[in-house]
């Protein structure tokens, strides 16, 4: 009989919906895999767990609030957008949001919610305070991090020179006319203003890892389409640092050697190694890279959770378009915790729809 366990997921991306209310299939929609969640909860609250202490922890991206199509000019992000953003994905994933509202029925059951690049709108009271209000008024919601018995949780956007972004000053002034947006990163402008209009045809183009191998892989075998993608995002690049907003102006004062660092995933693994090695936490969980991952040297443990959304995986080992509902468990052994990586078959499914083969 287990006293407490721990349960890791991050990069969910919940949008809104896989159907529009019109029934037009939505584009934008990421997270599939609504059953399959509650299922998973369901698994983890009952038989051995049933009197078990349970704590969810989302580790970012939890939702998708970088939604283009809402915002007024595309960019620019005010708290109301964000609360118009959540409302709309409640409602596109009814079962999702049921199965968290009836988890949190049970007082030994806790939600603990991280903020990501994809959903930095959490920052905001009010969109903290309608989440609450969906679901339960005891989820936490933690801006950076979490840390607890030797462990430490942290999205990890925050080491990539692309997506991170400082909690201080997160949300701004806009400068056109002085309302509150939010202070988005450089990723986060490509994602609204680059990505998000060609996911209509290229549904899964946010998904390739990596992409510089997509890049090269295009060039030899789609050669216009591929150079002229890359001439537009040498324009999105120059459109940018030469922006009218100052501010936004001064994020694009990158140099190549930026750029070249954000294509490596493997960054963020140095940097877990290193709090490893230089902390006295034992077990690092990040998410971010979309990359499930499991390193353990001399009793430390160092864990990426991957995503629930698909990946399109261009890397020479194990080509294709893989989805795996990766976690970490955390159970104690005599309160010593040890996590591992595990990924969620649930149960078997005779059938399952293929999305985006155009
Ligand atoms: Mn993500």
């Amino acid at each position: 009989m287990m006293d407490a366990i721990k349960l890791v997921v991050s990069d969910l991306h919940l949008g809104r919906g896989r159907f529009s209310a019109e029934g037009i299939r939505n584009p934008y929609e990421d997270f599939f895999f609504d059953e399959s969640f509650d299922e998973f909860l369901e698994y983890y609250t009952q038989g051995n767990y049933r009197h078990c202490d349970v704590e969810l922890i989302i580790n970012g991206d939890f939702l998708n609030l970088l939604q283009a199509d809402i915002l007024k000019d595309g960019v620019t992000i005010t708290e109301f957008d964000c609360l118009i953003m959540l409302q709309r994905i409640v409602k596109g994933h009814p079962v999702f949001f049921d199965s968290l509202r009836r988890f949190m029925y049970s007082l030994n059951h806790h939600i603990s919610i991280l903020v990501g690049n994809h959903d930095q709108g959490l920052l905001w009271g009010k969109v903290e305070g309608l989440l609450k209000n969906v679901v339960s008024p005891r989820i936490e919601i933690y801006h950076r991090s979490r840390s607890f018995d030797g462990i430490y949780i942290e999205h990890g956007n925050n080491y990539d020179i692309l997506n991170g972004f400082s909690t201080m000053d997160s949300i701004k002034k806009s400068p056109l006319n002085g309302e509150t947006v939010l202070n988005i990163p450089w990723g986060s402008y490509f994602v609204l203003t680059f990505v998000y209009p060609r996911k209509k045809d290229t549904p899964y183009l946010d998904r390739i890892k990596p992409l510089r191998r997509y890049i090269r892989w295009g060039l030899l075998f789609d050669t216009r389409k591929t150079a002229a993608t890359l001439m537009q995002m040498v324009w999105f690049y120059i459109v940018n640092r030469f922006h009218p907003d100052a501010q936004r102006r001064r994020k694009f004062h990158l140099t190549i050697e930026h750029v070249m660092e954000s294509f490596k995933l493997g960054s963020i693994t140095d940097i877990a190694v290193a709090i490893l090695k230089h902390t006295n936490y034992r077990i690092v969980i990040f998410g971010h890279t979309h990359r499930a991952m499991h390193r353990e040297e001399q009793g430390k443990q160092y864990l990426n959770t991957g995503t629930w959304t698909d990946i399109v995986d261009m890397g020479i080992d194990n080509p294709g378009r893989h989805t795996k509902l990766t976690y970490a468990l955390i159970e104690y052994e005599s309160n010593q915790p040890r996590a591992s990586l595990r990924e969620w078959h649930g149960r078997y499914r005779v059938e399952s729809e293929i999305r985006g083969w155009s």
